[in-house]
């Protein structure tokens, strides 16, 4: 099935594979200068995948729980209802729960990906407590946007972790990046420029991440750029490492059958770096608008 970004379908020649590594005897100084050139770098298999599938089942049995996803709920295939409401009257609460699952935790926070970064940064990498998981059902996609605005503040070196929560196939939607967009400094440097620790309310920060990028649709912008849109089939136990000056976003969930595509985001800084931005450290962190999970899509009913 050919890719689709915002209900556009992607011809061949614009689009392409990421750059990878495999990931059991990946070379972190190599990763580095990928990340470095290319803005990002997938890592194959790096990841215990026991552990990911083992966090997948724990976010879709509780999505299961409120009627959203089928049985099995490993499967992951929506079921077109939802009793979350009146089951978790506190929407904010119970995706506050999800995110904070053990095995979720497990993945997102444990030692192997924290040392997996630290190996990349080349210094000793903290995580910010705030995650990002995105059941994504067929309809629904993330725009094109540059992470930077979104996380620089007390500390200005931010990277990603992406981490696909099970095998995710091209129809569901998953993670896209935009190819060479890391040198597009007429949309980098106005984001560099900007003074985050003075001015991080949600709309500047939201404006500075989405507005100028998506002023035309993604065909049309790597178009214009002479460029490709760069995605692949994932497997759990991948990682996808970027910097905040890479665009990205996600192909459109176009699954025929209900698929819901799960993946987590996690940001990294250096430990060195001060971890006291109340919107991602904390037990509570307030998240860039301020309600915390609640703010987040998925704290939503999937269909929704
Ligand atoms: O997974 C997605 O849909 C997009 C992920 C994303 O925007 C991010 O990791 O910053």
């Amino acid at each position: 099935m050919q890719p689709h970004i915002q209900n556009h379908e992607i011809p061949p020649e614009k689009f392409g594979p990421l750059v990878e590594v495999a990931g059991a005897n990946a070379v972190f100084e190599i990763v580095h200068q990928y990340v470095n050139d290319y803005g990002y770098c997938l890592l194959r298999g790096i990841l215990d995948r026991t552990a990911v599938l083992a966090a997948r089942s724990e976010v879709f049995q509780r999505l299961a729980d409120v009627d959203e996803i089928q049985s099995p709920a490993e499967d992951g295939v929506a079921t077109g209802r939802s009793s979350r409401r009146d089951q978790y009257p506190d929407v904010n609460a119970f995706w506050k729960d999800v995110s904070n699952g053990t095995a979720v935790r497990q993945v997102t926070h444990g030692d192997q990906l924290r040392k997996i970064i630290t190996s990349i940064l080349l210094e000793p990498a903290r995580a910010h407590d705030l995650i990002y998981l995105r059941p994504t059902p067929p309809g629904k996609s993330t725009r094109m946007h540059y992470d930077y605005p979104f996380f620089a503040g007390r500390s200005l070196r931010i990277h990603t972790a992406w981490i696909p929560f099970g095998d995710i196939r091209i129809e569901h939607g998953p993670l896209v990046i935009v190819e060479g967009s890391n040198g597009f400094s007429d949309l980098i440097d106005p984001i560099r420029s900007h003074d985050y620790s003075a001015d991080r309310s949600n709309a500047a920060v939201q404006k500075a991440a989405y507005d100028a990028i998506n002023q035309t649709d993604p065909m049309t912008l790597i178009q214009q750029r002479n460029t490709r849109l760069l995605s692949t089939e994932f497997r759990a136990g991948d990682l996808v490492v970027f910097n905040g000056f890479t665009m990205h976003g996600s192909l459109d969930n176009i699954s025929p059958n209900g698929q819901v595509r799960l993946s987590c985001d996690v940001r990294f800084q250096p430990a060195a770096d001060p971890a006291d931005d109340e919107r991602y450290f904390g037990t509570d962190p307030l998240g860039s608008n301020g309600g915390g999970y609640g703010d987040m899509r998925a704290a939503k009913p999937l269909m929704e």
